[in-house]
């Protein structure tokens, strides 16, 4: 097919990953996610990573916070374990969220530098997006990893990575989208109405779950940590990437089937709606 082709999203691009538990499993063969983010003020965007990650049936997850005088548990899924992001790599993690919150201030820039340099999946999100595209010397990290990254610009931060405004972003989302994914070498969603998700080599896909109740903070931490949870369990790249964006707007349809948003849809109800229709696959 000629890669200026676009396809819809659909159950079929993933459908061949989706397994059952085995019934001898334990919470190792679930892997383990860790976040980066959490910076002053914004440990919210973390935990709610956190938790979606959690939730999507991730074995473990840590969160690395950036603020000091950040929580060191989560009151209401205290299954998180949370730790400053110095000590998050000693623990037994197979992928990364870096950027949930994490501001741009203090040493938020080593925080994504090491993450680029972590040999472990990487799903790039908010402020680590704002941080690559102020912070040329970043970007050859993503070139040299050895582990697949995925960006998940929403159309502002899509700007800053294309030196473009809002307004040309979206004016033409498809070509950003595929510009971005082929200048950074890795699966690319540009969020919004119609996530467009492209690949390195040119192929797209637009997605046609979700509603305009997900017009709200959080939504795209909770994308991040489900995106993980995937990567976390050895899904490539591209299929994580298209099964969580497909997944996050069916989870948010199926609260509209239920009479819930969109006025004052959560990010917190979407992780739980994402878990029920998760262990309908
Ligand atoms: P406008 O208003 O139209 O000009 P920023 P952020 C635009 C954390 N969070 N279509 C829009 O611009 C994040 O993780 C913490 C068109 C909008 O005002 C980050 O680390 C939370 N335009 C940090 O905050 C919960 C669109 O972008 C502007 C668009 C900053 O992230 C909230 C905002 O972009 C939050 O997640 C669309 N579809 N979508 C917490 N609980 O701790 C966005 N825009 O300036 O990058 O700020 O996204 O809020
Ligand atoms: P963020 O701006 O990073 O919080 O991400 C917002 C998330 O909600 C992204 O996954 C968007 O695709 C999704 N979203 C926001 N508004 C809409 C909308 N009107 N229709 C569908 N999805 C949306
Ligand atoms: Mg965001």
């Amino acid at each position: 097919a000629d890669p200026a082709d676009g396809h819809t999203v659909s159950r079929q691009d993933f459908a061949g990953r989706l397994k059952p538990r085995r019934r001898n499993s334990h919470k190792g063969s679930f892997g383990g996610v860790g976040i980066i983010g959490g910076g002053k003020s914004m440990s919210g965007a973390a935990l709610l990573a956190g938790r979606a990650a959690l939730k999507l049936g991730a074995g473990r997850v840590y969160l690395g916070l950036l603020d000091p005088d950040g929580p060191s548990v989560d009151l209401v899924q205290p299954e998180l374990m949370i730790r400053r992001i110095d000590t998050l790599f000693q623990a037994d993690l197979q992928a990364l969220v870096c950027g949930p919150g994490l501001g741009t201030a203090g040493n938020a820039a080593d925080c994504v530098e090491q993450a680029l340099k972590c040999p472990l999946p990487l799903v790039l999100d908010a402020d680590a997006l704002n941080i690559l595209a102020s912070d040329g010397r970043l970007e050859g990290n993503l070139y040299n990893r050895v582990a697949p990254a995925i960006l998940t610009p929403h159309p502002a931060e899509a700007g800053r990575l294309l030196g473009a405004s809002t307004r040309e972003v979206q004016l033409d989302r498809i070509a950003a989208a595929r510009e971005m994914a082929a200048r950074y070498g890795c699966p690319v969603a540009l969020k919004g109405c119609g996530t467009i998700v492209a690949g390195p080599d040119g192929r797209w896909w637009i997605n046609t779950t979700g509603n305009p109740g997900m017009a709200t903070a959080g939504m795209g931490d909770v994308l991040s940590g489900m995106i993980a949870t995937l990567l976390a369990q050895q899904w490539p790249a591209e299929q994580a990437l298209l099964a969580a964006v497909h997944l996050h707007g069916a989870a948010a349809d199926r609260l509209a089937a239920d009479g819930i948003g969109p006025v004052g849809l959560t990010a917190g109800e979407v992780i739980d709606s994402a878990r029920c229709l998760v262990n309908d696959w």
